[in-house]
């Protein structure tokens, strides 16, 4: 009788160390109830939070178009031209901007069209081809984190400055300009 007694004490440890293990991995640092809905296999990444009231909304933030701006090389993505942070620098550079931000581009070269166009995440290199200098306007209040997201034409024959649109998703965004990305014309564009 001892003998079975012991082992059924330990199956019945073991029943708790599974179960201990399936809540730990199942949702670490989750709260007691979402431990039980783990094991039933209703564990769900966090509902995301809305866009912050426009009191704690980050700036907005301008980005210049100049294929004449200084060149530079960045030390992550390499040689980058034409975008800079902000209209009042010749300097081109990636471009830093907050999570929830709103964005707009300005071309800062009169008599010279651009635009500001994404070329798909960051892969450890630029893309070999640049914009479609044909693609759609991205229509104001859109995110700059959609597919095929572009400005169209900025400066002639139309306005320097571009629709705003957003920065709600986090991610590093390959930018060129459709019409000299064959100059170099080209950042990411980082939202953080
Ligand atoms: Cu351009």
């Amino acid at each position: 009788m001892r003998i079975s007694g012991t082992s059924y004490t330990f199956a019945f440890a073991a029943v708790l160390a599974i179960a201990s293990a399936l809540y730990v991995g199942g949702c670490a640092g989750g709260s007691p109830y979402a431990g039980a809905a783990c094991l039933l296999g209703q564990c769900s990444s966090p509902v995301p939070s809305p866009s912050p009231s426009p009191s704690g909304s980050p700036a907005a933030v301008l980005v210049g178009l100049n294929v004449n701006a200084t060149p530079t090389t960045d030390p992550t993505f390499g040689a980058e031209l034409g975008f800079l942070q902000g209209t009042a620098t010749t300097q081109s550079s990636t471009i830093h901007v907050p999570v929830g931000s709103t964005i707009q581009f300005v071309d800062v070269e009169p008599g010279t069209a651009h635009t500001a166009a994404d070329l798909g995440k960051w892969s450890g290199k630029f893309p070999a081809n640049g914009p479609n200098p044909s693609a759609t306007m991205t229509p104001a209040g859109m995110d700059i984190s959609i597919r095929h997201f572009t400005t169209g034409n900025l400066g002639p024959p139309g306005g320097n400055a571009s629709a705003i649109y957003t920065a709600d998703l986090p991610g590093m965004y390959v930018f060129g300009c459709a019409y000299h990305y064959g100059q170099g014309m080209r950042t990411v564009v980082i939202v953080q």
